[in-house]
């Protein structure tokens, strides 16, 4: 068990919370000479950088753009003399790829993984009604040991690079929200809910985890805030009559007021948003609230203009606006766990998330969009090192689990991307992972992987431990593209119909089928990378997916054009996108909102 709360910060009577984000000290350390000397108690120079936000972006020098290594952050935290007391956590929504936390001089945490939050106990290290001094010592490189995975080299010039094993930018930093919170000394640490349906009623069971003994009630409140049902105790069942489901693009939330009691006095309050839905597979379906959906969306990436992949509400709230326009109802957190705002938004807006953990990169290439789409394949998990990934991976998905069970939006997981699924050694790597999300996870959500282009029917070992096959297919576009298209769709067909032969009775998606475009690019006829072609690639597309009933859903790559490593290969980036990186639509938005628009939510059931 993770020894932090993963709860979101919120205030309540009896919690506080305060935003550490701003502008924060800021310093690189190419020599990670830093600790001997003794950055901790405060870093050299005055340059200040923007939290939260990647690094990368602001500057005009290739050299810090590209940057390998420990960095630093620094900025002065006043501690309440109210305070005094109380359990006293600094939050770090994210620290990108692993981070040392010190206050005033002495080291308070440590956390490996770069999209999951983690909390630091100051409460013995601060002193209070005066100011403080946070330092966090963030480091960006990338091995084979951590996800996601990559190395880092050392170039003739001796400085270090990254060679990320995948297709993004390698953006770090503190590239979410930081908070300082003052919790009582008794308080909520955990709360778990599972649904369950029974004709127009409702039957929400609940675990809360405290960290001392007193007395639990819990209630619920509808969105008018009428209590609706009550309950008392660390377990229990909170009924309720005529419960207004969370549905598809039509979202209900509930409130659930945890309190833990001395008698008439509360110790703690916490509240838990909810909605009511249950999602499980059946057959080829994937049914929420008992009824079939057929997913429409996309694969995303957390990135924007100069913040990188720093957290940016007012993107998000434009991502949101433009998926609702194009009739979208589902989006993959490709291919990290996004910051915790998106999944509120997503669970205020009824869209699905199949929720990703950062395992991108099992699969030893610098290009490996590229080279499994034409079969190579590695041995990727019979490395001496995979023992170390294994434990890295199952506590990111653990993180994950932990942090976003409550979210109604959360549909599934998925719990690799790409990865080799061909040798032997990955299956025993496969069971361990699934079966530790199957045991975390209260809701017992489905879960699944998306399956690269060489994990083929005959050829992958993996696919059964998916309860939703996830495919990741290029035909039209690393296989067979341009006027080549129409042996795409031969070998597309080939493909689908040894699927089909298999009688899996499992529901399939499309996690990932794209092509690049320019947008400013127009042919006619059409040729790779013009707009024309991205639409006949996707008519392509659609028609196979509509031949087969077992498809149930499609979310295209990707939502929007995004950075990634320069090569030649991606032309300032990977320019699958249906917009623009400032979110604008390619012509190919218009054609999508026609079809998304026009499928039923049940279609093919
Ligand atoms: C995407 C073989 C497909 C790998 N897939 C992963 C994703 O991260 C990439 O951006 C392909 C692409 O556009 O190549």
């Amino acid at each position: 068990m993770l020894n932090y709360s993963m709860l979101y910060p919120r205030e309540t009577v009896s919690r506080r919370v305060v935003s550490m984000d701003g502008m924060w000290k800021f310093c690189l350390d190419e020599k990670s000479a830093g600790e001997n000397e003794k950055w901790q108690e405060g870093i050299p120079g005055k340059e200040m950088i923007p939290v939260p936000a990647s690094f990368q972006d602001f500057y005009t020098e290739k050299d810090i753009r590209e940057y390998a290594g420990d960095f630093w952050y620094e900025k002065d935290m006043f501690v309440p003399g109210e305070w005094s007391g109380k359990q006293v956590l600094l939050r770090f929504g994210a620290a990108t790829h692993r981070a040392v936390v010190f206050v005033n001089g002495t080291k308070v945490a440590e956390h490996e993984g770069g999209f999951l939050p983690f909390c630091a106990d100051v409460t013995e290290v601060v002193r209070y009604n005066a100011y403080n001094k946070v330092v966090v010592k963030v480091n960006n490189e990338l091995t084979v040991t951590n996800i996601p995975c990559g190395q880092t080299v050392t170039l003739p010039t001796g400085k270090k690079m990254c060679k990320p094993y995948f297709d993004f930018f390698n953006y770090s930093g503190l590239q979410r929200s930081v908070w300082l919170t003052a919790l009582p000394k008794e308080s909520v640490f955990d709360i778990e809910t599972v649904n369950e349906l029974c004709g127009s009623d409702a039957k929400v069971s609940y675990t809360v985890k405290t960290t001392g003994d007193h007395p639990v009630t819990v209630e619920l409140l509808d969105e008018e805030g009428q209590k609706v049902a009550s309950c008392e105790g660390k377990e229990g069942v909170l009924e309720v009559k005529n419960a207004r489901l969370w549905k598809v693009r039509d979202a209900y939330l509930y409130q659930m007021v945890v309190r833990i009691m001395d008698e008439d006095e509360i110790l703690d309050e916490y509240t838990q948003e909810i909605g009511i839905r249950t999602v499980e597979v059946k057959g080829t379906s994937i049914l929420l609230n008992g009824e079939p959906v057929y997913l429409r969306g996309f694969g995303k990436h957390e990135d924007s203009d100069i913040v990188g992949r720093g957290f940016n509400i007012g993107v998000m709230k434009r991502d949101f606006e433009l998926m609702k326009w194009i009739g979208a109802n589902s989006f993959r957190t490709s291919h990290y766990p996004y910051s915790e705002e998106i999944y509120q938004m997503a669970d205020r807006e009824g869209f699905l998330i199949i929720d990703e953990v950062p395992a991108v990169g099992l699969f030893e290439s610098l290009m490996n969009f590229m080279e499994a789409s034409t079969g190579k394949a590695t041995a990727f998990f019979e490395k001496e090192t995979t023992p170390v990934l294994l434990q890295a991976h199952l506590r990111a998905v653990e993180e994950m689990i932990t942090r976003d069970k409550n979210h109604p939006s959360v549909v599934a997981w998925s719990l690799l991307n790409e990865p080799e699924t061909t040798s032997d050694a990955a299956v025993p790597y496969f069971k361990e992972v699934f079966d530790r999300a199957r045991e975390l996870d209260p809701q017992k959500r489905p879960r699944t992987f998306a399956l690269v282009m060489n994990s083929t029917p005959d050829k992958c070992k993996c696919y059964n431990f998916s309860d939703i096959i996830a495919l990741n297919r290029y035909f039209g576009w690393y296989v067979s593209g341009g006027y080549d298209i129409s042996t795409a769709e031969v070998l597309f067909r080939k493909e689908m119909d040894a699927w089909k032969a298999l009688n899996l009775n499992k529901p399939f998606i499309f996690t990932e089928y794209g092509a690049d475009t320019l947008g400013s690019e127009h042919k006619l006829p059409s040729v790779m990378w013009s707009q024309e072609y991205q639409a006949e690639y996707l008519k392509m597309n659609n028609e196979v997916f509509d031949s087969y009933d077992f498809i149930k859903g499609e979310q295209i790559w990707n939502f929007a054009d995004f950075q990634t490593t320069e090569g030649i290969m991606r032309v300032n980036g990977n320019k699958k996108g249906v917009f623009t990186r400032q979110r604008q639509p390619k012509d190919i938005a218009y054609k999508l909102k026609e079809r998304w628009e026009s499928l039923p939510l049940g279609y093919k059931n």
